[in-house]
C-alpha cells in the first residue's frame, strides 16, 4: 500500500482554495492508502502567529479534515508540533538543501516582496516540508499547483541523501487534480485563492455563512463579456468560477458550460452562490459538532502517537546511515 501524507498550515481561514485543491483528495485518497494528514504549525510560524489564533486555528484545521470527511479510523490526523522528529529531520535537510535551491522558490519571493524583515525559517520553508514527507517515506503528496516547486525540492533532496549515505527514501511523486490544483482569488484571478490575503472579498472562507458565500461570489470581479466560457487565458475569473463550480457541483466543466449556455453572468453566479453553499453547509454543522464535543483533542493524540512510531524509526534509520553516535 502506498503512503500518502499532506497537510495545511493553520495561518489562517481555510479557503475552498484548499478545500477543493487538498481536502477532498485526502478524503478520496484515504480509501486506498496509508495517509498521514498534519495540520502543519511549525510551517504557519515562518510568518508571525497570533499565539491565541495560532492555537484556535490548529484545532479548527484539525476539525475541518474530520468534518470534511477524512477517517480518523484511516488516517492519521495530527499536528506537525506533536511529533519533534519533523523539526529534527527538517534540521537534517537544511544541511542538505543549497542556497541557490531555496533562492529560486517562488513562495518565497511571494511572501517576501515588499518586507523590510523575513525570517529565516520562510527561507528553509522547503527544508522542513522535505523532512515533513520523508520522515513517513511517502510515496504520494497531494498538493496544489503552488507547491510543486517544493515538492522538487523534496525529490531532489531524497535522490541526494540516497546518493550520499546509501539508498534510503522513497522519491515522492506529486498528486495534483487536474481541474481545481488552482483556484483563484475572487478580486484578481492572476492570484491565487490564498487564506492570507488580508481582502475578505478575495477568498470564500470554508466556515463562511450562507450569505457572505452568496455575497462574495455575486461581488466576484468578471470580464466586460457576458457568455459562460472556459477559456483560462482569455476569460480566468469566469473560468475560475466555473472551476469551483464543477468542483462543489460533481460535474465537468463541459457541463457546466452547456448549463449555462445562452445565460447572463448573474444567472451563472446566483446558481453558483447557492452551489458552494449546499456543498459547504453539511460540512460545516458537523464542523461545529465536532468543536462542541473536543472530540478532537483524542484523535490528535491517537495520531501523534502513530506518527511518531513511524517517525522514530525513519528518523533513527537516517542519523545512523549519516554517521550519528547512537545514545546507548
Ligand atoms: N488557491 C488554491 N487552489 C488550490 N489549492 C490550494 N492550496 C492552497 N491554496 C490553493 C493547497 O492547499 C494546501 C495547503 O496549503 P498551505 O496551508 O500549506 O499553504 P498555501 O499553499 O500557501 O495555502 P494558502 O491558503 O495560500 O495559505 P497561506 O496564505 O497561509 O500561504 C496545499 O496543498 C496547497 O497546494
Amino acid at each position: 500500500m502506498k503512503t500518502v501524507l499532506s497537510g495545511i498550515q493553520p495561518s489562517g481561514n481555510l479557503t475552498l482554495g484548499n478545500y477543493i485543491g487538498a481536502i477532498k483528495n485526502f478524503v478520496k485518497l484515504q480509501e486506498a492508502h496509508d495517509c498521514y494528514f498534519m495540520v502543519v504549525d511549525l510551517h504557519a510560524i515562518t510568518v508571525p502567529q497570533e499565539p491565541s489564533s495560532l492555537r484556535d486555528r490548529s484545532e479548527s484545521v484539525a476539525a475541518l479534515y474530520v468534518a470534511a470527511g477524512i477517517d480518523p479510523n484511516r488516517a492519521n490526523i495530527f499536528l506537525q508540533s506533536h511529533v519533534p522528529q519533523h523539526a529534527e529531520l527538517g534540521w537534517i535537510m537544511t544541511t542538505l538543501v543549497n542556497m541557490g535551491e531555496l533562492e529560486r522558490m517562488t513562495q518565497f519571493k511571494d511572501k517576501s516582496e515588499g518586507k523590510d524583515s523575513v525570517g529565516a525559517g520562510l527561507f528553509v520553508y522547503p527544508a522542513l516540508m522535505a523532512a515533513d514527507i520523508l520522515l513517513y517515506n511517502a510515496n504520494l503528496v497531494p498538493v496544489g499547483d503552488d507547491q510543486k516547486q517544493h515538492l522538487e525540492i523534496t525529490r531532489d533532496l531524497a535522490a541526494r541523501f540516497n546518493h550520499r549515505f546509501g539508498e534510503y527514501f522513497n522519491v515522492p511523486e506529486p498528486f495534483i487534480p487536474e481541474v481545481g490544483a488552482r483556484i483563484m482569488s475572487l478580486d484578481d484571478a492572476s492570484k491565487k485563492m490564498s487564506k492570507s490575503n488580508p481582502v475578505e472579498g478575495s477568498y470564500i472562507a470554508m466556515l463562511d455563512t450562507p450569505d457572505q458565500i452568496r455575497k462574495k461570489i455575486s461581488r466576484a470581479t468578471t470580464d466586460s463579456g457576458t457568455e459562460v466560457v472556459y477559456d483560462p487565458s482569455a476569460k480566468p475569473e469566469v473560468s475560475n468560477l466555473m472551476s469551483i463550480y464543477s468542483e462543489c457541483a460533481g460535474v465537468s466543466l463541459q457541463e457546466v458550460q452547456a448549463r449555462f449556455e445562452g445565460k447572463m453572468y448573474g444567472a451563472f453566479k446566483k446558481e453558483l452562490g447557492e452551489v458552494v453553499v449546499s456543498a459547504l453547509e453539511p460540512l460545516q454543522n458537523r464542523y461545529y459538532e465536532i468543536r462542541q464535543t473536543g472530540e478532537i483533542h483524542d484523535i490528535l493524540a491517537k495520531g501523534a502517537e502513530q506518527a511518531q512510531r513511524t517517525a522514530t524509526q525513519v528518523l533513527d534509520g537516517v542519523k545512523d546511515k549519516m554517521g550519528f553516535l547512537a545514545p546507548r
